[in-house]
């Protein structure tokens, strides 16, 4: 086979949390009376938390400190993070349990790699932590994605090399840093929109065919 390792990023591929994402950052901006809407929130999707604040604030012609931005943030994280209590298996994307259990058969490793610090609370939520080998997420990384961290510390989990795993990501950011790492990518929703990865999904069920 061609792979021997598949990398799940998490928002947006697996589950979709970019709602409750939505609904926390709106917070924080109303209170500062700074315009969001979800156009803005789709710039946000594979960006992580303090950059994903930088892009609110541009919307303010206010100054803020590095304090005040780093309380702004835990304080959409712990909005966010309310949110994610009431995640369930329900909350996962059509097809994922049933392509996971397809790949776990088939023999694949399988790995998280995403730009969340909430990873592993949304997995265990949602009833799939236990099919992943590895997770590599927001608390082993300095450079956000597009940089390739996240998934080259995701493929070294693994006991992988980077060309013998494929990527599957909903964001161009994640697409760019999967080509970085050397990976194929299997891009899916937004993404594949841009036609920039190496397959373009319509639906996630399309996975166990292009790897088998
Ligand atoms: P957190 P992914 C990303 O996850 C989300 O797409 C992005 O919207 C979010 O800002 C980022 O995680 C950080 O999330 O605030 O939970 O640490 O798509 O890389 O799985
Ligand atoms: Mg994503």
């Amino acid at each position: 086979m061609k792979y021997k390792g598949i990398i799940f990023d998490l928002d947006g591929v697996l589950v979709h949390t970019d709602k409750y994402h939505y609904l926390a950052w709106k917070q924080t901006a109303d209170r500062l009376g700074i315009y969001f809407d979800e156009k803005i929130n789709n710039k946000l999707r594979g960006v992580s938390r303090m950059a994903s604040l930088e892009i609110i604030l541009e919307g303010s012609t206010k100054k803020f400190s590095d304090g005040q931005k780093q309380k702004l943030a835990e304080e959409k994280n712990s909005v966010y993070r309310r949110y994610l209590e009431g995640l369930t298996q329900k909350d996962l994307g059509e097809g994922v349990l049933q392509t996971l259990e397809k790949l776990k058969a088939m023999g694949f490793k399988l790995a998280v790699g995403s730009s969340s610090r909430n990873a592993v609370l949304i997995l265990k939520k949602t009833g799939i932590y236990g099919f992943f080998d590895a997770v590599s997420d927001g608390n082993n990384i300095s450079k956000p994605k597009p940089d390739p961290e996240v998934f080259i510390k995701a493929a070294g989990m693994l006991g992988l090399m980077c060309g013998q795993c494929l990527v599957v990501e909903d964001a161009v950011s994640g697409v760019l840093a999967a080509t970085a790492a050397n990976m194929d990518c299997a891009a899916i929703g937004d993404a594949a929109k841009h036609k920039i990865a190496t397959y373009n999904l319509e639906s996630i069920n399309q996975l166990t065919d292009i790897v088998s």
